[in-house]
């Protein structure tokens, strides 16, 4: 008899590991407490997979052979707590596709660079001619491709919300980023069980595997110190940057990185163009190769995005800066007297990193949310800080106090929830309320 398995949640990841369940001739059943997304719902049915929504049906969950749940969903879920109470194995869709692909894995994870790090090695090995897809946290999901099209390559960026239930899998190359509080929530607000999560990419590592970190992480660096040296190492951090120039080396190849001639800057993103740089040449991409799509490559929608220039004043979008840390690198990196737009739902933010930024970088601070209380008591006093609750509002205070050879930028440290859908929104209706302002100061 076929293995049952039931896959709990029917967003992205719920759905590609149902396609791959059923492609394998498992029993698959898939089941949803909410509702799950129309465009979900009918590939579903059109692939005659039997699924359930607004509600699990525990007897016959409980009864499966392996559940494949969601990242999305909590360990304190009721259902979840139900399985692991009977000793039903669960494993992370990540998990549960890997033994189903020849290709090797290419994986990103960190608190923040994980897109940015993510595209631009998918970007290099593509470029480079390797038969490669992207996916995990970001766009189509690792099993969809895998039962759709298998790769030889895959780079994937990886959340801890993933990398929790991975139990055998190795990743090939890993990447670690960065280990900065974030998420909090799903891990009892226990900073070390997040960074236990964060480390897990380098779970099962030997010799034959490489483990790209940056070096000036202080929670990384104490971690390493734990690890036995089983994988090959490559760290990266300030120490690799002469001037304006980040030298890194693997083995006999070396890439000088002219960071001027990157059109992502700042020093966060000398960081992710070195750990691009690192892991492309651990899976054996030719350094004139790397250089050539390092230079032209634009950046991802959202990070630090330069929108226009208006009357002199630079407006810049980076929406996607939804804590404190990336924060931190956005700042760290403006070149121009800054009118800084941060707000939104706050996750339990403690600013004082900011404040390093606030009157000497940051001339002022508007703040956008529906509530910016605890914004405007940390920085009121400091610089001029104003108070609107709309985008609308934003902008317009935003254009009358920013002056000629200054920037603007949305970078928010918060979540987006309490005025738009999510960072994306946030982000395209900025650039939209922007560009008018440009059209109509053209006129
Ligand atoms: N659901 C349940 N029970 C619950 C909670 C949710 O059944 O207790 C159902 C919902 O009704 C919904 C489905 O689960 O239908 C959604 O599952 P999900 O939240 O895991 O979302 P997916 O659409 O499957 O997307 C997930 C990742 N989402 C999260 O981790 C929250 C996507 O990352 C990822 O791209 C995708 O799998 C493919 O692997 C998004 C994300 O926000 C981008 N990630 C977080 C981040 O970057 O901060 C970690
Ligand atoms: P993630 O996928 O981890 O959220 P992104 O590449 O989408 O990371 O970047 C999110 C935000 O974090 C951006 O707004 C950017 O300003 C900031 N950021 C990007 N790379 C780094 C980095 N290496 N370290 C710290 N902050 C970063």
């Amino acid at each position: 008899m076929a293995k049952k398995i039931v896959i709990l949640g029917g967003g992205e990841s719920g759905y590609g590991s149902a396609v791959l369940a059923k492609t394998k001739g498992f029993d698959t059943f898939l089941s949803d407490a909410g509702t799950i997304a129309e465009k979900y719902r009918l590939a579903l049915e059109s692939e005659g997979i039997e699924y359930e929504q607004g509600g699990h049906s525990e007897e016959r969950i409980l009864a499966a052979d392996l559940v494949v749940k969601s990242p999305g969903i909590p360990d304190k879920a009721p259902m979840v707590k139900a399985l692991r109470d009977k000793g039903v194995p669960i494993v992370s869709e990540i998990e549960f596709a890997r033994p189903f692909s020849k290709g090797r894995t290419l994986c990103i994870t960190g608190s923040n660079g994980k897109t940015t790090t993510t595209t631009l090695t998918h970007r290099i090995l593509a470029e480079a001619g390797y038969d490669v897809a992207v996916g995990g946290n970001i766009g189509q999901s690792y099993a969809l491709s895998v039962a759709r099209d298998d790769k030889e390559w895959y780079v994937l960026e990886l959340s801890s919300f993933q990398l929790d239930g991975c139990v055998d899998f190795v990743a090939d190359i890993a990447v670690l980023m960065n280990i900065t509080p974030d998420h909090l929530d799903r891990y009892n607000y226990v900073f070390q069980n997040y960074v236990d999560s964060k480390m897990r990419i380098v779970r099962g590592h030997t010799s034959a595997n490489h483990f790209v970190y940056c070096a000036d992480d202080h929670t990384i660096a104490s971690e390493i110190a734990k690890l036995n040296p089983a994988s090959v190492r490559h760290p990266f951090g300030r120490a690799n940057i002469c001037g304006s120039v980040a030298t890194v080396e693997l083995g006999s190849q070396r890439v000088d990185i002219d960071l001027d001639r990157l059109h992502i800057k700042g020093l966060h993103n000398a960081y992710n163009a070195m750990a691009a740089t690192l892991a492309a040449l651990a899976a054996g991409v030719a350094p004139e190769q790397i250089e050539r799509t390092l230079y032209a490559f634009e950046g991802v929608e959202h990070r630090l995005e330069r929108v226009a220039e208006i009357g002199g004043v630079e407006w810049i979008n980076d929406s996607k800066a939804t804590n404190v840390d990336s924060v931190w690198y956005a700042l760290e990196s403006m070149t121009r007297p800054t009118v800084w737009i941060a707000g939104g739902t706050d996750k339990g933010n403690d600013y004082e990193p900011l404040k390093e930024f606030v009157g000497t970088k940051v001339k002022t601070l508007v703040c956008m949310g529906v509530n910016n209380e605890k914004l405007l008591e940390e920085f009121r006093g400091i610089v001029p800080v104003y108070n609107t609750s709309s985008l609308e509002e934003c902008v317009k205070v935003c254009h009358q106090v920013a002056t000629r050879g200054d920037a603007v930028l949305l970078s928010p440290a918060c979540a987006s929830f309490d005025l738009f859908k999510n960072y994306e929104q946030r982000g395209t209706l900025f650039k939209e309320k922007v560009l008018q302002l440009k059209s109509d100061e053209n006129r």
